[in-house]
């Protein structure tokens, strides 16, 4: 009577991996969509656009700044709380590697602050 009682639970194990695994609404479990798409960064006429980027905390990050200021000013992208920095070739798209960061706001800039930019991570 006893492995019966057994029997039981374990076949009502694996009816709930199996529920879970593959029959259980897959809404909840999809990761946040579109968060690494549209990152890109326009660098153009003294201002970042767009100058304030939401990212996903705990995430590393891809950003590509498009650089169509020919002036040195617009050489050089800071995020000085990350101890990162990129030169940027003009006319074309430069990836930035930020790595998995905590939730808070890290200001970026050119080397010599003109162009100012906000990364907000959340
Ligand atoms: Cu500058």
């Amino acid at each position: 009577m006893e492995s019966v009682v057994i029997n039981v639970l374990g076949l009502a194990a694996i009816v709930l991996t199996v529920w879970w695994f593959w029959l259980a609404p897959k809404g909840s479990r999809q990761p946040a969509a579109g968060v690494a798409e549209a990152l890109q960064i326009l660098v153009k006429d003294g201002v970042y656009e767009p100058d304030r980027i939401r990212i996903a905390a705990g995430k590393a990050t891809v950003l590509k700044f498009r650089r169509e200021d020919a002036s040195p000013c617009a050489e050089w992208v800071l995020f000085p709380d990350l101890e990162i920095s990129a030169q940027l070739a003009v006319d074309q798209v430069t990836e930035v590697q930020l790595p998995a960061a905590d939730a808070g706001e890290y200001p970026f800039h050119c080397q010599m602050q003109m162009y100012r930019g906000t990364l907000i991570v959340e």
